[in-house]
């Protein structure tokens, strides 16, 4: 540029420079009342967006111009600002999640019994897929609880098939079986809760409540869940984004209950080779966002035996604080899911595998239980020695 031109361009153009930092500070000006606005619209439950809002605003400045500036530009300049401004009220949102306070749970985590998920030792969630019998539970749970480590007993009652004809669950006589085993193996208790109607049931018999992955979305479920004392396992669905998942713990949290467990529990893809697609990535992003303690359902998600302690190594890896497992005495008997349950021995290599050897000596197995249980219509109970 000449000597010349820049003579004259350059005092124009320190005023526009000036002009733009009084835009600036004015635009900041109107950011922060719309986060004020954001504050009552979140109070009072209304939503962001206000399309007639922004056409009102739009139709007096259009109808005030008479500068360059036209019509058309001026819709295109504060559409955008209208955009901005919409964005910076949904962070606010989602920064301001109760979910993703650091503070919402104790150091500890999550108790379920005298168990703590997210305390920073790895959880166990093991045991079948279903309850089917007293004598299954007795021989899956004395064998489970031979591993030392914190384990939550797992097994089905109520079973959301997605055939009819599948095997629906043993209901009412499924929690008394898996309350009677846990008892016997002083192991806190997790099932899965499939509606508002029988969660007082379900909860009278289990110290987990767990919300399946087809139920991530029932919001009143959740919302009844956080009217409840007791922590809740919630599954991610198979259709839903991390955000959608920690939305539906938020429904929870803010009716009331914090102890909330996420479960990763695989995604669906076009993949075949495993059940569904477990997401790693996910563990280390919920671990990040959120305080909820995080575990992986490795079952569920892959849907096969083979390959279980490698991607449990890897769970553990990106920040899991458990796993879940479902472990069959004879899996090829099971009732549902018995293609990917782990029967004794395949889970005793994968608690080796994973560092957790069996206990030198056992205290809490109690000899003859097996015929005990079976010759008793109600199981005694049997206080342990060493508690967990
Ligand atoms: C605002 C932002 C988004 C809405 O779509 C409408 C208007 C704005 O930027 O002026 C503020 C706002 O949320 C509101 O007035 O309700
Ligand atoms: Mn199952």
């Amino acid at each position: 540029m000449d000597r010349e031109s820049e003579k004259s361009l350059t005092p124009l153009r320190e005023r526009i420079d000036g002009i733009n930092r009084e835009i600036l500070d004015r635009l900041q000006e109107r950011a922060r009342l719309v986060l004020e606005i954001a504050e009552v619209k979140r109070v009072k439950g209304l939503e962001g967006h206000d399309p007639g809002r922004e056409d009102q605003m739009l139709e007096d400045l259009v109808s005030r111009a008479s500068g360059p500036f036209g019509p058309t530009e001026l819709r295109g300049i504060f559409r955008t600002i209208f955009r901005a401004s919409l964005e910076i009220q949904e962070r606010e949102r989602w920064e301001g999640l109760r979910v993703k306070r650091k503070d919402l749970l104790p150091p500890g985590g999550v108790k379920v019994g005298n168990v703590a998920v997210g305390g920073g030792e790895t959880v166990l969630f093991a045991g079948p897929c279903s309850a089917e019998s007293a004598e299954q539970m007795e021989r899956v749970t004395a064998y489970l609880s031979r591993y030392r480590g914190a384990m939550v007993l797992r097994a089905g009652a109520y079973k959301p098939r997605t055939n009819p004809y599948s095997f629906q669950g043993l209901r009412e006589e499924g929690l008394v079986l898996l309350r009677d085993a846990a008892q016997r193996h002083a192991l806190p208790s997790v099932t899965e809760v499939l509606d508002a109607a029988s969660l007082d049931l379900v909860a009278a018999h289990a110290d987990m409540l767990q919300v399946g992955a087809r139920n991530m979305y029932n919001t009143e479920l959740l919302k009844a869940l956080g009217r409840i004392g007791k922590p809740v396992l919630l599954k991610r669905g198979f259709m839903a984004t991390i955000e959608e998942l920690l939305l539906a713990a938020e429904y929870i949290v803010t009716a009331g209950n914090s102890q909330v467990v996420l479960c990763e529990r695989g995604i669906r893809t076009f993949e075949r080779a495993t059940r569904n697609t477990l997401d790693i990535s996910a563990v280390a992003l919920l671990k990040r966002e959120t305080a909820l303690p995080v575990i992986v359902d490795l079952s569920h998600a892959l849907g096969r035996r083979d390959i279980i302690l490698p991607c449990g190594r890897a769970a553990i890896a990106a920040g899991a604080d458990g796993l879940m497992v479902e472990v069959h005495p004879d899996p090829d008997k099971a009732l549902s899911d018995g293609f990917q349950q782990l029967d004794l021995d395949a889970f005793g290599t994968l608690m080796e595998g994973l560092g957790l050897a069996p206990a030198p000596a056992d205290d809490r197995v109690v000899e003859g239980a097996i015929d005990t249980v079976l010759k008793s219509p109600r199981p005694p109970r049997i206080t342990p020695t060493s508690g967990r």
